[in-house]
């Protein structure tokens, strides 16, 4: 089989790309390793920056998340009953994110692609790439019990972390950088009222807390636990005590509690592998580069870097211009790098470090004193969580 981009991974970066490369009349296919049903599954993001929803309307999928999205000016920072609420409203002239479920915006993708004849390929096992450094680059790999070989013109490596796309950069040209926390985050899913119209991210000597939502009635809670964690060890009961006792008072008091349809452990780590291309090899999403989930970072990531590729991409086969693609990784880069310090700095002011010292402990006082206190590093963290510019 010949295309002429095989972008490798269904999940929200390889499907916004494939959206976008066949709405501008570019063959495409994709090649996922679960099935329809897995990835539909997951549970992961909630949080979409402008930038996201400008570039879901662009691939003409937007109308369920211009429905049922929504769309949030404020959110608070509380450490016990000390609450910081961050207006990005009034802090960013206006800016806002929208609340609205990445497995939603991955079905919504799906459904378009459908539509469109778009053709994916699922439960793809082995999958394997070849001769990228030629102009002839194919992958191989075996599903519907058949062996297949694709052919194209570029490689679009949209795996996350555990691909095969990143590997298959040698060893000589690629450069990683990594951090790993000391903790996971334990997510649930409750079909329960949310305790708060917005987010409140509450951090506490004994760890963080998220408050989220999908909807009215659909919430979404997280706290901070041992990296090393047995989820089947956390009852429902246990995880709203330790829920609640990290929340304000007059939040943990207003709490509506239920059976959890969902949860997870998820490790955090802040981890870039650069480049993000190599000869015709294109690397997007969490392929590329992880961020701990305290910023709501790593799916929107992944639509900045699509924005650049899809792109990138469309000028090549339409003016046969590949100033985009030789430009791809610095320019996605410098926007990640932005992100990774950002979730990283939210990530060390909210969250309870074990091998921290009193020095240290005191430091993230300081940090949520001053966060209270000026303008000017609150106007920061709300510029920052709403998105920087692409
Ligand atoms: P994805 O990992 O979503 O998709 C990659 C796809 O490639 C998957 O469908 C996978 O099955 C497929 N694949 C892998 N190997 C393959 C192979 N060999 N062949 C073919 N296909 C293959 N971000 C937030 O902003 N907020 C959150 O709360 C949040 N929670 C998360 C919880 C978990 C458990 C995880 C793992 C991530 C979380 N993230 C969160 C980050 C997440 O949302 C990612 O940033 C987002 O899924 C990135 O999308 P992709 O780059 O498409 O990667
Ligand atoms: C979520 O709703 O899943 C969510 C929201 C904000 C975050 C992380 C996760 O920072």
């Amino acid at each position: 089989m010949k295309t002429s981009v095989v972008i490798i991974g269904g999940g929200p970066a390889g499907l916004l790309l494939a959206r976008l490369l066949q709405l501008n009349d570019i063959d495409c296919v994709v090649i996922e390793r679960r099935s329809r049903e897995y990835v539909l599954s997951r549970i992961r993001a909630g949080v979409l920056e402008q930038g996201l929803v400008d570039l879901l309307h662009e691939a003409e999928v937007d109308s369920r998340l211009q429905a049922v999205g929504e769309v949030h000016r404020r959110f608070d920072i509380a450490f016990h009953d000390d609450v910081c609420r961050i207006d990005m409203d009034k802090l960013t002239d206006g800016k806002s994110v929208t609340v609205y479920g990445q497995t939603e915006v991955t079905r919504d993708l799906y459904d378009a692609l459908d539509a469109a004849g778009t053709r994916i390929f699922h439960d793809a096992e082995g999958v394997e790439l070849h001769e990228l450094d030629t102009d002839a680059p194919y992958i191989t790999f075996e599903a519907n019990e058949k062996k297949h070989r694709i052919s194209a013109q570029f490689i679009a490596g949209c795996d996350g972390f555990h691909g095969p796309s990143r590997q298959a950069m040698p060893v000589t040209v690629r450069h990683d950088y990594e951090l790993v926390y000391p903790f996971g985050w334990l997510g649930i899913l409750t079909e329960t009222p949310p305790v708060a119209e917005e987010l409140i991210y509450a951090g506490h000597e004994s760890g963080f807390a998220l408050c989220s939502l999908r909807s009215r009635a659909l919430s979404r809670y997280y706290v901070q636990c041992p990296i090393d964690d047995d989820v089947a060890d956390w009852s429902d009961d246990r995880f709203w005590d330790v829920l609640k006792s990290r929340l304000p008072t007059d939040v943990a008091e207003s709490l509506i509690t239920g059976p959890t349809i969902e949860k997870s452990i998820a490790p955090l780590r802040s981890f870039v592998s650069e480049p993000m291309s190599w000869h015709r090899l294109f690397l997007a999403g969490d392929a590329a580069h992880i961020v701990p989930p305290t910023g709501a970072k790593g799916l929107n990531l992944a639509a900045s870097d699509v924005y650049y590729l899809s792109h990138a991409l469309i000028r090549f086969f339409n003016q046969n211009d590949d100033t985009g693609l030789i430009n791809y990784s610095a320019t996605a880069l410098a926007r990640v790098w932005k992100a990774e310090r950002f979730s990283w700095w939210m990530t060390q002011l909210l969250h309870f470090f074990p091998n921290q010292n009193k020095f240290e402990q005191r430091l993230r006082a300081a940090e949520f004193d001053y966060l209270k206190s000026s303008r000017a590093a609150q106007t920061a963290l709300a510029e920052n969580y709403a998105g920087l510019a692409y």
